[in-house]
């Protein structure tokens, strides 16, 4: 079986330590790692989501799924952010209220990283006004928001309110994405960018940094 099948087959039954051996083993073979993540982490995460929707597996299996797919994210880390190297900026970045689906935030994070970006990450169920707060704190460029439930998208708007609330809409360029966001919503709620994946979100914040600089 190939490499990539077998990671993706040992996330799925929850295997940990496989999948992290395998995904060394894939690197020190020389495969690309944004192949290892998308062919085998992120293919393997996607059954199991299927499977979870049709109640085939439930919470406990999607944990542990969701543990082996971190980490293999560990093992591949320091090789996505390795791609860049100029500091471009700074983020703020979370899981909105409510809301502990942290894998796709974690993505984000890397990716900013590679991209170049000093990043916070606050972690999962934050509140709108610790996303600002920390901003103010750090002199942040840019608010990125992550939400995969279609009942805590909607907080991500809480955290428009309250920049505006504190005169600070136009300070921060605010960033939008998770499974159930689209374009149309984060037009609906004020922010200034969505985007599909964490590959592409890191590129719109560098090109949107640069542009506000300018
Ligand atoms: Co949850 N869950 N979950 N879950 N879970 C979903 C989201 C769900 C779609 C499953 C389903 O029914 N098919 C469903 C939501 C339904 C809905 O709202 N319409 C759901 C549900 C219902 C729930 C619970 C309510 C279940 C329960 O308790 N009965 C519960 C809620 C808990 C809570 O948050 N309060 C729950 C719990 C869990 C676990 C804890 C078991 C676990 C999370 C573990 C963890 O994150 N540490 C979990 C998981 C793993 C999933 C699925 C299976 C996989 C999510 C994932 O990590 N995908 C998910 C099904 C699915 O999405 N197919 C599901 C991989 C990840 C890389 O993708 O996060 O989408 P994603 O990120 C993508 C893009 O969206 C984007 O970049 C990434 C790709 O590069 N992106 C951004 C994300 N954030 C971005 C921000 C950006 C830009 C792009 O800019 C700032």
């Amino acid at each position: 079986m190939a490499i990539i099948q077998e990671i993706s087959e040992y996330l799925q039954k929850g295997r940990a330590k496989n999948v992290k051996a395998l995904v060394q083993q894939a690197l020190d073979e020389g495969m690309d790692p944004k192949q290892i993540l998308n062919e085998g982490l992120l293919d393997g995460m996607m059954i199991i989501g299927g499977k979870f929707k049709r109640n085939e597996i439930f919470v406990p299996e999607v944990l542990v799924a969701a543990r082996a797919l971190n980490a293999g994210l560990n093992i591949l880390e320091p090789k996505l952010v390795e791609v860049g190297n100029e500091p471009v900026g700074r983020a703020v970045v979370g899981t909105v209220r409510g809301d502990l689906h942290d894998i796709g935030k974690n993505l984000v994070v890397m990716m900013l990283k590679g991209a170049g970006f000093e990043i916070c990450d606050m972690g999962v169920d934050v509140a709108p006004e610790a996303f600002i707060d920390k901003a103010e704190e750090i002199h942040a460029d840019v608010i990125c928001m992550s939400a995969l439930l279609t009942t805590t998208m909607t907080n991500m708007e809480d955290v428009i309110t309250e920049l505006k609330n504190r005169n600070l809409r136009d300070k921060y360029i605010v960033m939008v994405g998770g499974a159930p966001v689209n374009d149309s919503f984060a037009q609906q709620i004020g922010a200034d960018y969505y985007t599909p994946d964490a590959a592409t979100a890191a590129e719109v914040a560098k090109k949107a940094v640069l542009e506000k600089a300018e």
